[in-house]
């Protein structure tokens, strides 16, 4: 990771201490001082279980694992992919622990040493499925098996909260590192645990979007959809149109000079993603929040002429000229490249508050784009106001309402296509936390930590339920964000809220759980320089 800082450990003990109450039986405890020690009282070191978003089973065991400057990491013999994630922890705890941490091919983990280190194996019974993993902590070592690479990384992501939270600094810091022993099995309810990232009303570089991949797969999120385009600004070049970006990205909300990726940024965005086992979602908005497209090309106009740039935040105004042919051999450009360059099997094609177009209008619009994201091999993803188009079963209905009854999304659920979950009331990281937050809107409400995290995906829409939910999605909208400490603070900790409702199991649904979870990870924001909303939840 990219940009950290380290601040005062004591106060992250500080915060541990206050935080947590075991679920399970912690067998080792740490001193503040971070001396191993065994009398009561001391703040303890977190049980095995004590992970966000919760891990299916749990078994707590006395047998703490401790790195220490003899430990070797083991990597799938033959798995590219292995190694990768291998060295994703070894340079990570290199940082911190200065220790060497050879990275190795797991046949060297034999005889003797057949349990030590620290070794990630793809020998994981199938019932893991692709993002399950186990992880076992015994004194000799740490072994994370699974079936693909995927639940590697995301047993990765459990060990590193079992660390010591000093191991997530960015400079060399005192030990010892106790992992806590015992067995975890682990795999996700939902496939799709999104987050979502507004370029377009404020625009990010390149390097902020990397650092929020870094941060949301920390807790198992797997897709982000970026917001590529909206009435101010487009984000993306795309070849043969070129005023999109010099003029609809020139500027953003407030006037700011804005900003677009070259496909060549949007490539490396993607492959970081990759790394981070991240699928991109690209969105192209439309019918309506097009300004920035309209005002950079006249001819997408109905009226043949193009309407200032906008840098407001109103929303509804604006909409593609549904008649003229020309808006859609533009938007055959726009998906073909947009699917050439995203492996990932979605694209979004927004279809949100068309309020300047008429409802025949709309339908005409989405009959015309939908046929061109098969075209180019995808499937189509849009906010749910497209399910009044009764959408082939093959698009993806995004509910963003604040009502827990859609009859349009429920229709489309009972004919087959599937819903993500991102309900503003509770999903949308830009709603403020309280009245006194400074940053964020309040139209659909104040949305507390608590709040983001009471609610059940699976059964909150009437008549979107079991197979018909895919997944939840955490969007963030940036009208009022400037900067990744903007950003990380509307998203944390709501976001690993979100991120358990969409990877435990309903079963483990628990507040004060999650609670005392939860406060077990402020110290790790804080060693990892990630600015957070200290919730007095
Ligand atoms: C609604 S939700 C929007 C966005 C705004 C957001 C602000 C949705 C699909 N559209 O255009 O940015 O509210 O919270």
């Amino acid at each position: 990771m990219q940009h950290r800082t380290v601040r005062a450990r004591l106060r992250g003990l500080a915060v541990l201490a206050a935080g947590v109450a075991l679920a399970g039986t912690a067998t080792v405890a740490l001193s503040a001082s971070g001396q191993a020690a065994t009398a009561k009282g001391l703040p303890q070191i977190p049980s095995i279980g004590d992970v966000v978003p919760a891990p299916v089973s749990v078994t707590s065991a006395k047998t703490p694992y401790t790195v220490t400057a003899m430990t070797v990491v083991f990597a799938q013999s033959g798995s590219a992919a292995a190694t990768g994630i291998a060295n994703q922890l070894a340079t990570e705890l290199r940082r911190t622990t200065g220790f060497p941490l050879p990275v190795v091919t797991s046949t060297a983990r034999r005889g003797p040493h057949a349990d030590s280190g620290i070794a990630f194996l793809l020998n994981g019974p199938a019932s893991l499925g692709a993002e399950g993993y186990q992880l076992a902590v015994n004194t000799s070592g740490v072994t994370i098996t699974a079936n693909q690479p995927e639940g590697l990384f995301d047993g990765l992501q459990s060990l590193r909260q079992l660390l010591p939270a000093a191991a997530d600094g960015s400079t060399r810091q005192a030990g010892p590192w106790t992992v806590p022993g015992g067995t975890i099995s682990d795999q996700p309810r939902f496939s799709y645990r999104g987050a979502m990232l507004d370029v377009s009303r404020h625009f990010f570089p390149v390097s902020v979007v990397e650092r929020y991949i870094d941060e949301i797969s920390l807790y198992k999120i797997d897709y982000l959809h970026l917001h590529l385009s909206d009435d101010q600004g487009w984000r993306i070049v795309i070849n043969g149109w070129p005023n999109l970006t010099t003029v609809g990205g020139s500027t953003e909300v407030g006037g700011g000079a804005g900003g677009y990726y070259t496909q060549a940024d949007y490539e490396a965005i993607v492959a970081y993603a990759q790394s981070h086992y991240v699928t991109i979602v690209p969105e192209i908005d439309g019918p309506g929040h097009t300004n920035a497209a309209l005002a950079s090309y006249a001819d997408l106009n109905c009226n043949g002429v193009a309407p200032p740039l906008y840098t407001g935040t109103d929303v509804g105004f604006s909409s593609f000229c549904v008649s003229k042919p020309i808006t859609y051999s533009f938007l055959d450009n726009v998906i073909s490249q947009l699917a050439a360059l995203t492996p990932g099997p979605y694209i979004h094609i927004g279809g949100d508050e068309a309020q300047s177009t008429s409802a025949s209008d709309y339908q005409t619009f989405e009959g015309q784009e939908l046929p061109l994201v098969s075209k180019y091999g995808k499937a189509a993803m849009g906010w749910h106001d497209i399910t009044a188009v009764n959408p082939p079963t093959s698009v993806v209905a995004e509910f963003w309402g604040t009502t827990t009854s859609d009859p349009n999304t429920a229709a489309a659920a009972a004919r087959g296509n599937k819903v993500v979950m991102a309900p503003a009331n509770k999903a949308y990281m830009d709603m403020k936390y309280t009245t006194a937050t400074k940053l964020g809107q309040n139209w659909a409400g104040y949305t507390e930590v608590k709040d983001a995290y009471n609610w059940n995906p699976g059964n909150y829409l009437q008549g979107v339920t079991g197979s018909s939910v895919l997944g939840v999605e955490a969007p963030l909208w940036s009208e009022t964000l400037l900067n990744i400490a903007n950003i990380e603070y509307m998203a944390f900790p709501r976001l690993p809220a979100l991120a358990e409702l969409g990877w435990s199991a309903e079963s483990t649904h628990n507040w004060t759980s999650f609670a005392n979870r939860l406060a077990q990870q402020g110290p790790r924001w804080t060693a990892m320089g990630i600015n957070f909303y200290a919730s007095p939840q």
